[in-house]
Formats: C-alpha cells, structure tokens, sequence
C-alpha cells in the first residue's frame, strides 16, 4: 500500500517541489494551501505525470476550526497519514521592530507558528495511536540566527526549532520522527510576499549569487524519509555555497 503524506502550503515554492518530488516516489498525497486553482493546477500536473492519488484541501492554516474540519474527519483511505511537512509560512515586512506593522507580526506569528501547531494537533494523535509517523517541520536558518530587521520573522523560525525540538521529546514513546530542515536563501515566492508584492525588490534579493532552488529542498525532505526505521534526521540546515548566515553573502558585483 502506498504511504500518504500531507503537505501544508503545497501551491507555490518548496511545498509545490516536495509534492512533485514524493509523488515521483510514489506516494499518494493530501496537498493543502489557501488558492484553490494552484492546486487544482497541480492536482492535474500530478496526475499527468505520476501514479498518485491526490486529495486537494484548501484551508487556511491560521484558523483553527477551518484545520479541524478539513484534517479531522478525512475519509477512511485517506487518515493514516505516514508523513506531515509543516511547510505553510510566510515573511511579511522587512523593518526596525518601532517601525513594525502589526498587522504583519500577527500574520507571521499565526501563520508560521499557530498553523504548524495547529495542523500538527489535528494530525498527529493519529500517529500516536498508531505508533508510527514522520513530522517534517520546515524551519529555517532565520530559526538559527537573527538578522536586522527580520526579528519577528527570525523569532517565528526559533519557535519552529523548539516546537521540533519539544515534538521529538513528547513523540518519543510513539516512534514518531521529527526532522527540521532548516534552509537558508531559496527562490520561491517567498520575497514576493515578504516585499507585498514587489517584484523588483523580490528580484534583488537572489542578485550575484547561486541561490537554491525549491528542489533542492524536496531533496533534503526525502532523503530524511528514505532512512531507515532506526535512522531519525533530526535537523538539516541547508544554505547555498554562497550564503555564510542569514544575513551574509558573497555576491559578485
Ligand atoms: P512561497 O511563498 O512560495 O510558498 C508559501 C506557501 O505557504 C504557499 O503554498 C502558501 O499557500 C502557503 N501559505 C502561506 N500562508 C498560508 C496560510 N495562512 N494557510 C495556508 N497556507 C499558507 O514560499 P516558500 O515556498 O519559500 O516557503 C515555504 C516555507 O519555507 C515557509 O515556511 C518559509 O518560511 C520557509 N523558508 C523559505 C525560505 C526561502 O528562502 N524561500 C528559506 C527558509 C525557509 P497559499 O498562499 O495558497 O495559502
Ligand atoms: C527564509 C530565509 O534568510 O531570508 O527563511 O530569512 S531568510
């Protein structure tokens, strides 16, 4: 029997690649996000090109009755999720915290942090009953550094790393891995949203060096679940050659 994983924020960027990616594996997949034609979209692409069953759910991850009722009375051939990535999330803004727009703290915090816990509150007492699962959180290399301006964005990614630290020591007992791939600059739409839709702005960010690309980290997510049973991948920071930190690069003029 095929594995299911479910992968949050599976519309655009390294959601999309991870779905395309486990898919090729041969994994059947519940793809989640808020655009119902994107997945729609990729629904098909899956289809096309993969023997996959797919199972769409748009929700939003920051409300919680919209989580429940989407992942909490999931039809019987779709319940035993083997694989979660926690992958929904955003950077919104760029600014000094007395400068902060508040509106894009609340946003970050309940997207990266409230929505991964809620999407894993409803999914994984199936993995307990069931003593068996794979939580995949993607975190960040903002979740291991600070860099100017980016403090709430940076303080939302440190909460990942403690909520998957905090998983790996409450799922224990349940033979529950946890991984936390923690990336560092990968192009996506993720400056787009950052920058409110800024193209230009978004374009300079990947500007003089070889950033990575989503694919590169669908890689990373299944060589964490084509481990053996006894192998756990706890955390993987993966960053381009040219990136030292969150904040430093060596671009080329
Ligand atoms: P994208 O903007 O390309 O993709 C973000 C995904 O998250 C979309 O599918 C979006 O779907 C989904 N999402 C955002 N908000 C919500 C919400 N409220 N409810 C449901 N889904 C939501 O960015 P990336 O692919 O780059 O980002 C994916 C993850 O990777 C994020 O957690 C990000 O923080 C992290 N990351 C990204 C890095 C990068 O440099 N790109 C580096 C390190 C980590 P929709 O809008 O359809 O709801
Ligand atoms: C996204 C990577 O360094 O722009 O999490 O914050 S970074």
């Amino acid at each position: 029997m095929k594995k299911i994983a479910l992968i949050t924020g599976a519309t655009s960027g390294l959601g999309r690649a991870i779905a395309l990616r486990l898919s090729k594996e041969g994994y059947n997949l519940i793809i989640t996000g808020r655009r119902k034609d994107r997945l729609e979209e990729l629904d098909k692409e899956i289809s096309v090109n993969y023997d996959s069953n797919v199972l769409p759910l748009c929700f939003d991850v920051r409300k919680y009755d919209e989580v429940e009722k989407a992942l909490g009375s999931l039809p019987v051939e779709w319940k035993n999720i083997d694989i979660l990535v926690n992958n929904a999330g955003l950077a919104v803004g760029l600014d000094p915290i007395h400068q902060g727009v508040v509106d894009d703290w609340e946003r970050m915090i309940d997207t990266n942090v409230k929505g991964l816990l809620y999407v894993t509150r409803v999914v994984s007492p199936g993995m307990v009953e069931r003593k068996s699962g794979h939580i995949i959180n993607i975190a960040s290399i903002a979740g291991k550094g600070v860099y100017p301006n980016g403090g709430v964005y940076c303080a939302t990614k440190h909460a990942v790393d403690a909520l998957s630290q905090g998983m790996r020591m409450d799922f224990l007992p349940y033979n529950i891995k946890v991984t936390q791939i923690c990336p560092g600059a990968v192009e996506t739409e993720f400056s787009l949203v950052r920058f409110k839709g800024n193209q230009d702005r978004a374009d300079q960010v990947y500007v003089g060096f070889e950033n990575l690309v989503a694919d590169d980290i669908a890689e990373a997510v299944f060589f964490a679940v084509s481990q053996p049973a006894h192998v756990d991948i706890q955390d993987m920071v993966v960053m381009p050659t040219a990136q030292a930190t969150g904040s430093m690069f060596h671009k080329e003029e």
